[in-house]
């Protein structure tokens, strides 16, 4: 391949340059790539000392102060005041928190650094700068400029590199990650869990040809009946596909091998909408989780995936999979490898809490309480497990702002842009816990309705609060309306009483839909045994769950859909501060920080054994 001359760039790309933030470019898997990811140089910074200048104000571009400007001293008489230099050295992807101790409690800017030459490329190909995650606010530098910024700790953004910029050797890449808490940010002030910091998930550079396929669906049409057991003579698949630019008289292509597969459309325009119909499907489902490989491509470039088809609905109070009932065994789970203490980032995490899910005999996870890595669904992909994903609307944010809506708008949208070619994915959420009120409800049913008008084929929901009136556990929140499924967090016997509460407790849902209960737990320290009374012994877990279970067995509505109970493992949080049980932990996982599987894990388990057996 021929090194790209410089010159012969700038011509062609001058007209990009003003364009900071490109829309998202989805499934970097299957694109050509350069990872960046690795040991990269780091400053701390909680002064922001290298964003403004003594007087606050933003630095200029060329300000020798900037943190993002490489510091040249050329003779004795000059200083500097930043450098990046060992051993301030941070692994890429990570928290920072978990890598050095005065990462643990550290919340502001970090600025990284790390030197990148360029890739051998094609005249007319282009360079976009990918990043899996950056929690929370990330500003990015090459050169000397700034190429771009984004808000929101769990979705990807890119940006497309001004290749007049560009050098060949030892382009120096800067990122400032500032991870503070703002009341007007989504997550706001307050969660229950670390705010961990840090350029999270994986960085690199997407080599594209000038004309791309950005983004793309493909999925079964959800407007065919499913019947369960009975194979269709034909299936019909839609689609949809958006390019970087506008195209004209360009032939996409598009293939399925395995079904013998291949279609080609002409288009003009800057995106394209696909339907035809395929036989013998082997639809996706949670016993065969089947994926297609398909081929697309424009020009000379493919782009690759591996698909799987299946259709989730809801028909009146049952959740359907492929035309048949199925109950949702599940559990929730953070993006955390608490043995490690620190966020998972990779394919062997994401296979570590899977298998944890698997063993408990779960047929669904609830990702809580933001979009996961993208290997989470890739990996819930080939194993045939389900998934809820959900973005952070979390607790009390300022529901009467249009700025703090506009952001929620924006993490929904990236978060169905990278996932929804994922057939593992079923539920999106759009928040948890929201407290009841009239702008409460404005501001979440506007994302309910964004999420379905984004994408149609999936279910949507939203975690509510319990009401509580005249002896009767309520499930009355005016969300419910316009969720698919009523999904509720409770938690008798633990925030509320003790766990034998249940046996009494009475429970009424307003609506006639899929009635789910997204969480429900009790504290239990690993190890820590005594009667079942007492609070944090693995007994009173135990207990608690036994007393749950028989309340669902017995005391539940009909409409009782699945469950996905708090949590898989024990999980930071700086909220829990009991010095004997707590240390700074939520222990309501099932497993613990060690990764001990405690009492309570085989109690569900054997629920779901149960609950296995009758269904399949
Ligand atoms: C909840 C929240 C979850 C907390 C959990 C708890 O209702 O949704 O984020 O961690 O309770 O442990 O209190």
């Amino acid at each position: 391949m021929k090194k790209l001359n410089v010159f012969l760039l700038l011509t062609i790309n001058c007209l990009f340059f003003a364009q900071a933030q490109n829309d998202l470019i989805t499934n970097t898997q299957g694109r050509e790539t350069i990872s960046l990811n690795g040991t990269w140089y780091y400053i701390i910074d909680p002064y922001d000392t290298g964003f403004y200048n003594y007087r606050f104000k933003e630095r200029n571009e060329d300000d020798k102060g900037a943190y993002w400007n490489e510091p040249k001293l050329e003779s004795k008489t000059e200083w500097t005041e930043h450098d990046y230099k060992e051993p301030n050295q941070i692994n890429v992807p990570g928290d920072w928190n978990s890598q050095d101790r005065i990462f643990a409690y550290y919340e502001g800017s970090v600025w990284y650094q790390r030197d990148f030459d360029m890739p051998e490329m094609e005249p007319n190909e282009e360079l976009y700068l990918y990043f899996g995650a950056v929690n929370y606010e990330a500003h990015v530098y090459l050169n000397g400029k700034k190429i771009g910024m984004h808000k929101g700790g769990f979705t990807p953004f890119n940006f497309k590199i001004p290749t007049e910029i560009l050098k060949d050797t030892a382009n120096y890449l800067v990122v400032r990650v500032d991870n503070k808490r703002h009341s007007e940010e989504i997550p706001t002030l307050n969660t229950d869990w670390w705010n961990y910091g840090g350029i999270t998930r994986d960085v690199k550079l997407i080599v594209t040809p000038k004309q791309f396929i950005q983004q793309y669906h493909l999925q079964l049409d959800e407007n065919q009946d499913i019947v369960s057991g009975q194979k269709k003579k034909r299936y019909q698949i839609k689609g949809w596909l958006k390019f970087n630019e506008t195209v004209k008289d360009a032939a996409v292509t598009l293939k399925i091998p395995e079904l013998k597969l291949e279609k080609e459309f002409l288009v003009s325009g800057d995106s394209l909408n696909l339907a035809f119909e395929v036989k013998k499907l082997n639809l996706w489902s949670t016993h065969d989780p089947k994926l297609y490989d398909v081929n697309l491509t424009i020009g000379n470039h493919t782009l690759k995936d591996k698909i799987g088809f299946r259709k989730i609905e809801v028909d009146g109070e049952k959740i359907m999979l492929n035309g048949k009932q199925i109950f949702l065994r599940g559990i929730s789970l953070h993006e955390e490898i608490p043995q490690d203490v620190r966020r998972a980032h990779s394919k062997k995490d994401a296979k570590q809490l899977f298998k944890w899910a698997q063993d408990l005999n779960a047929n669904m996870v609830r990702l809580a309480h933001y979009p996961h890595n993208e290997y989470m669904p890739r990996v819930a992909d080939s194993l045939g497990v389900l998934l809820w994903t959900e973005i952070p609307v979390y607790w009390t944010i300022n529901f009467g702002s249009k700025e703090v809506l506009e952001k929620a708008q924006t993490q929904l949208k990236e978060m169905i842009s990278r996932d929804r070619n994922r057939a593992s994915v079923i539920i999106w959420s759009v928040g948890n816990e929201t407290p009841v009120s009239e702008t409460r409800t404005e501001f979440m049913s506007t994302l309910v309705k964004d999420a379905k008008k984004l994408d149609p084929s999936r279910l949507v929901s939203a975690a509510l609060e319990v009401g509580y009136s005249a002896g009767v556990n309520n499930v009355d929140d005016p969300l419910g309306e316009f969720t698919d499924i009523v999904s509720l967090n409770e938690y008798l016997g633990w925030y509320t009483g003790l766990p034998d509460a249940c046996r009494t407790a009475k429970w009424e849902t307003k609506y006639k839909k899929p009635f789910f209960i997204s969480e429900t737990g009790a504290g239990a320290k690993g190890g820590f045994h005594d009667v079942k009374e007492m609070r944090f012994s693995e007994e009173y877990q135990e207990w608690y769950y036994k007393e749950q279970i028989n309340m669902f067995k017995n005391r539940f509505p009909d409409n009782f859909a699945g469950l996905s109970p708090w949590i898989l493992a024990d999980f930071r949080s700086p909220r829990r501060n009991n010095p004997d049980f707590q240390e700074g932990w939520n222990r309501k996982g099932l497993i613990d920080n060690e990764g001990n599987k405690k009492l309570a894990f085989f109690v569900l388990k054997n629920y779901y054994q149960e609950l296995k057996q009758i269904q399949e």
